[in-house]
């Protein structure tokens, strides 16, 4: 039978809690190099293949939690309807560590990724919502259990409770206790990534439903996992021997193996705009001419560059339209 999220979460809480009157937590972005894309439980976010993230050093969320009349969310200081998907996500999502429900709440949520950028904040949302909670409650919560229970908020959650890089086991568990992320003991000073904004629109198929639709309809879907776990190798061996080279084409032919799978779907999934196609292009086109730069993409039109210190002037140049503020060194 299957294990629901409560049951889960209920087996690894102490027994007994009390309640702070205040806490605030941060937790970064992260960008996979080696990508998350198919489940094989849907309930607890369990993946079907391992995954490597580099999380993005101080951008991202910042939660806090305090006591209140009522139950209340704020996103970017702005109070969001209760039944919007918003609010409904953050209070489901405590409602499964409280035990207190007549004890009321008010959530602050900050994010400062650069909104232009596109990118997804449900990984540092829900992993900075985790580490409030463990702070709130003061559950006292080990990194790794931290890691997974972040995982039952959204699946990249479990990475973004770490900085650096960041590798989420994909375990074999029934309860899935194992499928947990640890950060790398390492380092890459000259490390760059910038987001290259293509479109903010939101998508019409979120992750979660593509991933579903991708297992279920894909057969390229089995090439994928094979291909993941043999990347998932490689990236770490290029992070070992700071091989930039190795990284970013293993990145690179990680995040096209992952769309083709999707484009491999029915209906088809294709989140490029042509923008994204052309813009693929002229990152080509700068390798093509000597500057070692590689892209990345997820679940979205949205590019992010991988390159190295050295290229960032060059990488300037050719991509005008990134602002300072795009580009990330996260070891910087
Ligand atoms: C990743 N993505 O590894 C991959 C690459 C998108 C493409 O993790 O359903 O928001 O909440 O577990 O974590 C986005 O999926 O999905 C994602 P859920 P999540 O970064």
């Amino acid at each position: 039978m299957q294990l629901t999220k409560q049951q889960v979460i209920n087996h690894h809480l102490p027994s007994k809690t009390s309640a702070g009157t205040y806490a605030k937590a941060f937790a970064p972005s992260n960008i996979a190099l080696c990508k998350y894309w198919g489940k094989r439980n849907v309930e607890l976010n369990l993946p079907i293949n391992s995954s490597l993230s580099i999380s993005l050093a101080n951008l991202g969320t910042t939660t806090s939690i305090q006591p209140a009349e009522y139950d209340q969310v704020f996103l970017n200081g702005e109070r969001q309807p209760e039944q919007q998907a918003f609010a409904t996500k953050v209070i489901e999502f405590i409602n499964l560590f409280r035990r207190d429900l007549n004890q009321a709440l008010r959530i602050d949520t900050h994010n400062n990724i650069p909104t232009a950028a596109g990118l997804a904040s449900s990984a540092s949302g829900f992993a900075a919502l985790m580490l409030a909670i463990n702070d709130f409650y003061q559950f006292k919560l080990p990194p790794t259990t931290l890691s997974a229970f972040a995982r039952i908020g959204s699946g990249s959650a479990a990475r973004s409770i770490f900085q650096g890089f960041v590798e989420w086991h994909q375990g074999s568990a029934q309860d899935g206790m194992d499928s947990y992320a640890e950060p790398l003991n390492s380092n890459w000073k000259k490390l760059n990534i910038a987001l290259l904004k293509i479109s903010t629109a939101s998508k019409k198929t979120n992750s979660r439903q593509g991933m579903q639709r991708t297992v279920k309809t894909a057969t390229l879907y089995q090439s994928w996992q094979q291909q993941a776990t043999a990347d998932l190798a490689t990236i770490k061996s290029a992070i070992k021997h700071q091989d930039f080279e190795q990284l970013g084409q293993t990145a690179e032919h990680n995040a096209l193996a992952m769309h083709a799978t999707m484009i491999a779907s029915w209906p088809p999934l294709l989140y490029w705009l042509p923008e994204s196609v052309a813009a693929m292009h002229r990152v080509w086109q700068l390798r093509e001419s000597g500057t070692p730069i590689y892209l990345t993409m997820d679940a979205g039109a949205n590019l992010k560059l991988l390159f190295e210190s050295q290229s960032k002037s060059t990488v300037k140049h050719h991509f005008p339209e990134l602002n300072p503020t795009d580009i990330i060194a996260p070891f910087a």
